[in-house]
């Protein structure tokens, strides 16, 4: 029988039950010192028939901060907070990642005590801040020197060991959509003369490091990497995307990790992507490859046939569909998505989404 949507997949160390995978999605729903709280529990337990959940992008230090009300996963209180998470979704049979995120210079100082955010450059965003008190433009960020880029791969390996201490089967290093790592590959952000900047090599030094040190300390068969060569959002540009992205792929295969995803494509505005070869890129990488955007069920399962993806992250539908996988299981219809809620508050879009006839 041909491989679908509902075959099993082995992800490294990761045994997923089917190849329905739950993307990061950020809600801005965390308690007091980033610490996660009932329902952020009951949020993930209700989605755990995903063959595997990726949570909301996590901090890994105080200045990796962007925006109001995130989880971090770099305190003790953050370990157990994320420790009944795991446990919740362990109980009903799910696995899941915590994806590590700094943001670099999508921040703003009132989110980092005061502090100017960091860069590979000081290039400013154009738009502005989701802070506490609303929209706020960007600061100039400053850019690091050298020195500290190995404070900063510590705090990643840090994040990791928290990350296995909360009882995660995994992480996933964010290096997509405007953050930091990203902001080192693509030469918009990145305009350094040391041996950061410059040539793909360089640019995706601060990366390579970052996942050797994670690779290290947790195991490459429980470490993803999230890239998204053509997303736009948070002013993102490169002058060579599918020879960077190639590059970068290729580079990553060293390693052996569980799997690369992949943001297929543009998201949350920010302009049009600029075209790119996602079969070409897939070819490059050796190991398995998540697809994450726009798919529906009849896309997915037709990427997994096809052998352009093993397992494909739903976004969106996640949001609004905790029962996903019993929903494209009856090809029954999909709640719609109130983005109004997307972006913190109560409980309201967030844990009360129904659930096939209820
Ligand atoms: C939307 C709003 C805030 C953050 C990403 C972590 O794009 C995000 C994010 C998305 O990766």
């Amino acid at each position: 029988m041909a491989l679908d949507l509902f075959s099993p997949l082995q992800l490294g160390a990761i045994n997923l039950k089917n190849r329905i995978v739950m993307a990061p999605l950020t809600r801005n729903r965390a308690g007091e010192g980033g610490v996660p709280q009932a329902m952020n529990v009951t949020y993930y337990e209700q989605r755990t028939s995903a063959g595997l959940i990726i949570t909301e992008a996590t901090p890994i230090s105080p200045m990796a901060h962007g925006y109001p009300a995130l989880p971090g996963i770099y305190t003790p209180e953050q370990v157990a907070g994320w420790k009944k998470i795991t446990d919740a979704v362990h109980a009903k049979g799910g696995r899941i990642v915590i994806q590590l995120w700094h943001v670099g210079r999508i921040s703003h100082p009132s989110l980092i005590g005061g502090q100017t955010p960091v860069a590979p450059s000081a290039i400013k965003p154009a738009e502005q801040a989701f802070t506490y008190s609303g929209l706020q433009d960007y600061v100039t960020p400053r850019a690091l020197d050298k020195s500290e880029l190995p404070g900063i791969v510590n705090d990643y390996v840090h994040a990791a060991q928290c990350a296995m201490a909360a009882g995660f089967d995994g992480v996933e290093v964010h290096s997509a959509n405007g953050y930091l790592l990203d902001q080192f590959l693509r030469d918009g952000t990145n305009q350094r003369t040391d041996e950061y900047g410059g040539s793909f090599e360089n640019r995706a030094r601060l990366l390579m490091q970052v996942v050797g040190a994670v690779v290290d300390t947790i195991g490459a068969d429980r470490t993803g990497v999230r890239l998204s060569p053509v997303n736009p959002f948070n002013d993102m540009r490169d002058s060579q995307p599918q020879a960077l992205f190639e590059y970068v792929a290729d580079a990553l295969n060293r390693f052996g990790l569980a799997y690369l995803h992949a943001v297929e494509g543009g998201i949350h505005g920010g302009g049009e992507a600029v075209p790119f070869d996602f079969a070409a890129f897939r070819k490059h990488f050796k190991g398995a490859y998540m697809a994450n955007l726009s798919y529906d069920k009849a896309r997915g399962n037709a990427a997994i046939t096809n052998g352009h993806a093993d397992c494909i992250a739903y976004g969106v539908p996640y949001i609004a569909n905790p029962d996903l996988v019993e929903r494209f299981k009856l090809d029954a219809p999909l709640n719609a998505a109130d983005e109004s809620t997307f972006y913190g508050g109560t409980e309201k879009g967030y844990i009360d989404y129904p659930f096939l006839g209820k």
